[in-house]
């Protein structure tokens, strides 16, 4: 800043601090979001991660984002499948998840999600984005299986088919 007076010439260093504020709230980068799982996964093995970004400074809390996990739809075979990591927001199958999943019972999940600033406090901005999961089979499964109904009663042998000739 350059200051003039009768004459005199005076140079003056005016430091300008800006104080980030906190009004940007974090968004999902895709509102609805998909993903497949595979049957066989292990539990706490990501297989997608869902992206979101808030326009505040980087370097406060103010865009330090948390991600959570809010709904299952639908709540079968178990109520809590997926778990979503609060930081990196990498999705993965729970240990109920990872054991009791099913694609003949349940093939598609809808996930309700949600990214909060401030590092998840109270005070926090958030917005909310649903995540579609499709189930799979596991690739090494037989692609026709032979299905024999259990138990069945005596005595043995039972015939299953019968090959006649004329
Ligand atoms: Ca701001
Ligand atoms: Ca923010």
């Amino acid at each position: 800043m350059l200051y003039r007076a009768a004459g005199q010439r005076q140079s003056f260093t005016v430091e300008v601090c800006v104080i980030d504020k906190n009004d940007n709230v974090p968004s999902f980068t895709a509102v609805s979001m998909r993903g497949s799982v595979q049957l066989g996964l292990l539990k706490g093995i990501p297989f997608m991660r869902v992206e979101a970004s808030d326009r505040d400074d980087r370097n406060t809390a103010h865009a330090d984002l948390r991600f959570l996990l809010m709904d299952q739809t639908p709540r079968i075979p178990a109520a809590h499948m997926f778990s979503i990591d609060t930081v990196n927001g990498e999705v993965s199958l729970t240990e109920d998840g990872a054991s009791t999943l099913d694609p003949e019972m349940c093939g598609r999940y809808k996930l309700l999600v949600m990214v909060k600033d401030m590092a998840g406090k109270a005070n926090a901005f958030f917005s909310t984005g649903t995540v579609t999961v499709e189930v799979t089979g596991n690739t090494w499964a037989s692609p026709d299986p032979v299905r024999l109904q259990e138990n069945l009663p005596g005595p043995y042998p039972i015939p299953i088919s019968q090959v006649t000739s004329s």
